[in-house]
């Protein structure tokens, strides 16, 4: 399959629209979204509130967008929120709740699993105290990105939930890929998303769409992040030739996740059987694979990736995190294999070369 003839594994986004999405952008009905006047924009927030199990929904741009919406929407200025210090609303959306919103992070470990541990949520939450930022919100991922895409059973939100009824806290959770959650762990994404107040998902990830992503949560909530999409200057007016495409996404493209996973693994196994990589395979659970050089420094994963490119098989490198394979719809069967080949491939070439130049 392929884009373009490229085995591009570097993210779930690179995904371009399907034929489908294509036909379904062209045929979309549309009005100003801004007077609430899009049919298409509406069915869609409709459709997503009813599979996320919330009152109301409403479309973003993307999911940096609908975090920070959420997180202005929950927290005032000064409030805090309690947060993994893996999550990407902590490490890669630009500090967006704090520069704008003048919202503290309180970040605490993430546990492998992607957990938060239970004890130090509960120690974390401030006491009533002219000193101290008011605890407002918890914030979690699901799956969890830099926690190897892993899946998070829905118990996991239940005690958090347990623990933020007890304090009066709110939950949001970044769901950018809670599509990819509830299939690997065989769950309606209901029974994850019936903890939080707020979720925010993406259509542009593994479900393929080209744009946008949807926050989702009680009426009032929705209402008023309405006014704080607007803010951020996310009001799009003619977004049904987006949104067009998103419900095309809803209904044909969260099922097959099932392939992106079974293929992740199959990636995952080649890669453990090929010399000179290291991965662990206990980690890999949905779409996401993290993987790394058994010898060598970033510059020598920088090397990987060129080789890699000149063989059109596009991953990601990290200087903390080592590489990242991530499968989507564009990425079939043989492509796998023809990334694994490249691996195999492009190792050599390296060894190769440093013993050239070492003798
Ligand atoms: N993640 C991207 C990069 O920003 C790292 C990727 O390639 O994985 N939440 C989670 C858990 C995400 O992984 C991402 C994107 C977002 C939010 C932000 O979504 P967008 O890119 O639509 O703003």
């Amino acid at each position: 399959m392929s884009i373009n003839g490229i085995v591009d594994l570097r993210s779930d986004t690179v995904t371009p629209p399907t034929p489908a999405m294509r036909e379904a952008i062209y045929r979309a009905e549309v009005g100003d979204d801004v007077y609430g006047e899009d049919p298409t924009v509406n069915r869609l927030e409709a459709m997503a509130a009813e599979r996320m199990g919330k009152e109301a929904a409403i479309f973003v741009a993307s999911g940096t967008m609908g975090n920070l919406v959420a997180l202005l929407t929950h927290c005032g200025r000064g409030d805090e929120v309690i947060l993994g210090d893996l999550a990407h609303t902590f490490l890669y959306e630009a500090g967006g709740s704090a520069a704008l919103g003048g919202i503290h992070p309180r970040p605490l470990p993430n546990q492998p699993d992607g957990t938060l541990r239970l004890e130090e949520i509960e120690a974390a939450i401030r006491p009533d105290n002219v000193h101290f930022p008011r605890s407002r919100l918890i914030a979690l991922e699901n799956t969890h990105n830099r926690c190897h895409g892993a899946a998070i059973p829905p118990d996991h939100f239940a005690q958090v939930r347990a623990i933020a009824d007890r304090h009066g806290l709110k939950i949001h959770l970044d769901g950018a890929r809670i599509f990819n959650a509830a299939v690997a762990l065989g769950v309606d994404v209901r029974e994850i998303t019936r903890y939080v107040d707020s979720v925010t998902f993406c259509l542009s990830k593994g479900l393929s769409a080209p744009v946008g992503s949807l926050l989702c949560g009680p009426a009032d909530f929705i209402a008023q992040a309405r006014r704080a999409r607007k803010v951020l200057g996310g009001g799009m007016r003619q977004a049904g030739v987006l949104a067009a495409a998103g419900i095309v996404a809803l209904e044909q493209m969260v099922d097959r996740l099932a392939e992106d996973h079974r293929r992740a693994r199959r990636l995952a196994e080649g890669i453990a059987a090929l010399p000179g990589y290291t991965i662990d395979l206990d980690r890999v659970q949905t779409n996401i694979v993290y993987f790394d050089l058994a010898q060598g420094d970033h510059a020598d994963r920088l090397a990987l990736v060129a080789r890699l490119k000149a063989r059109g098989v596009l991953i990601g490198a990290y200087p903390d995190m080592g590489m990242r394979a991530v499968t989507h719809a564009w990425v079939d069967d043989e492509d796998i294999e023809r990334a694994l080949d490249a691996l195999e491939e492009a190792i050599r070439e390296g060894e190769a070369r440093r013993k050239r130049d070492e003798g």
